[in-house]
């Protein structure tokens, strides 16, 4: 991830797995899923230049992906409203 921006490389598949997330912005970020409106797990809040395993267990289908951390940077915005989020699908 970088500041506002996910950036998905390699499978997700359906179950459970470990999945790796690095932050290289300058901000403090998360990730977060949710299926059909229902989370779908995440992590905690990962430093600035900071990585961490994050276990998942996914059904198959589209997914939202976002970040719900508030910008020190831009008055408090949380980071979805800066663009951070996008979607996946889980085969
Ligand atoms: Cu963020």
């Amino acid at each position: 991830m970088q500041d506002y921006r996910f950036e998905v490389t390699g499978d997700i598949g359906e179950g459970r797995q470990l999945v790796l997330v690095k932050n290289e912005g300058s901000e403090p970020h998360e990730i977060r899923l949710s299926s059909d409106g229902r989370g779908a797990g995440g992590s905690s809040t990962i430093s600035p230049g900071s990585e961490t395993w994050v276990e998942l267990d996914l059904e198959s289908g589209p997914h939202s992906v976002f970040c719900y951390v508030p910008s020190e940077k831009q008055s408090g915005r949380q980071h979805i409203d800066l663009g951070m989020h996008t979607s996946i699908n889980v085969p």
